[in-house]
C-alpha cells in the first residue's frame, strides 16, 4: 500500500490529536502509574499504554501492512517497507506531575528500525495541553499550523539549548560535566522533560539547540524530521561506556560547535 510523505503525515496528524485528546482527558480523571521501567523513576502511567494502543490500532486499521514500534508495546515487523514509531506520551514524567510539556509522537520511517540509518517520511508532535502540532513530511517543509519553520541559524547573546538528564543516577555527573563545558555556547539551559518537544522547538525557532545522550527511537523519530525540514542538523552519535546514544540538534553552525565541544 504506497502513500506519499504528506498523506502519511495527514494520518499522523489525525490520530496524534484524538491520542492528544485521550491523554488529557484521562490525565483530568486522574494518573495512575503503572510500572517503573529502566529504573524506579522511569513511570509508565496507564494513560500511556492506553493512548498507544488507540494509535496502534487506528494504524493497523488504516495501513494494515504497515510495521510497529512503540514505546509501551513493542513492535512487529510490517510488509509494506514502512514502520510507524511512536511514543505515545513523551514527557510521561511531566504528564504524571501536571506540568502541560507533554506531547504524542508519530513517525512514519522507511528502510532500518535504527534511528541512525532509517529515513523518515513524516513526522507529528502534538502537544494537547499547548494547543499545537508540529508537522513535516520528507520534502515539504516542517510547519506549525499555517507557519513554515525555520531553524534559528545565529545567537548572537549565545545558543538557548535544552538538555536531559536521564533516569539512571549513575550517569548524572558525567552529564553535568558535558553540561559544563558546553555553558560557555551558552545564553542559557531549559530542561523541558520532552525530547519530542525539544526537537519540535528547534524546528520552530524556539530554542537554538538541544543535546541529550540516552534517547530512544521513539523520543526523536518525529522530531528529527521537523528539525531537517526545518533547515537544521541532527545527529545520533555512537554510545558512551553506558550504552547510551548522543543525540545532537541545532542550525548548521551550532550543530558543529556542539559537536566539537561535546565530543572533541
Ligand atoms: C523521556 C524524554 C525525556 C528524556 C527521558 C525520556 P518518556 O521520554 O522525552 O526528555 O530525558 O530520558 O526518554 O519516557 O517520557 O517517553
Amino acid at each position: 500500500m504506497t502513500a506519499t510523505p504528506l498523506e502519511l503525515q495527514d494520518l499522523a496528524i489525525e490520530i496524534a490529536r484524538e491520542a492528544g485528546e485521550l491523554a488529557r482527558r484521562r490525565r483530568r480523571e486522574g494518573v495512575s502509574i503503572a510500572a517503573s521501567k529502566s529504573t524506579i523513576a522511569d513511570i509508565v502511567t496507564e494513560a500511556d499504554r492506553e493512548v498507544e494502543e488507540l494509535i496502534r490500532t487506528r494504524l493497523a486499521a488504516a495501513r494494515p501492512d504497515d510495521g510497529f514500534l512503540g514505546e509501551e508495546s513493542g513492535g512487529d515487523n510490517g510488509t509494506s517497507g514502512i514502520t510507524w514509531v511512536v511514543d505515545p506520551i513523551d514527557g510521561t514524567v511531566n504528564y504524571a506531575f501536571g506540568m502541560p510539556s507533554y506531547a504524542v509522537s508519530i513517525a512514519a520511517v522507511e528502510g532500518s528500525r535504527d534511528p541512525g540509518e532509517w529515513r523518515a517520511l513524516a513526522g507529528v508532535v502534538s502537544a494537547p495541553m499547548l494547543g499545537e502540532t508540529f508537522r513535516a513530511a520528507l520534502g515539504e517543509g516542517a510547519w506549525l499550523d499555517d507557519e513554515r519553520m525555520q531553524v534559528t541559524t545565529d545567537a548572537p547573546a549565545g545558543a538557548l539549548l535544552a538538555t536531559g538528564l536521564g533516569y539512571d543516577k549513575n550517569t548524572h555527573a558525567g552529564d553535568i560535566e558535558t553540561l559544563t563545558r558546553v555553558m560557555p555556547l551558552a545564553r542559557d539551559i531549559r530542561r523541558i522533560g520532552a525530547a519530542s518537544l525539544d526537537l519540535a522547538f528547534v524546528a520552530a525557532g524556539r530554542l537554538d539547540g538541544y543535546f541529550e545522550r540516552g534517547l530512544k527511537p521513539w523520543d526523536i523519530a518525529a522530531g528529527r524530521l521537523l528539525v531537517d525540514e526545518a533547515g537544521g542538523r541532527t545527529g545520533w552519535f555512537e554510545p558512551d561506556a553506558f550504552g547510551r546514544s548522543l543525540a545532537i540538534v541545532a542550525g548548521p553552525a551550532l550543530f558543529e560547535e556542539l559537536h566539537r565541544t561535546i565530543l572533541g
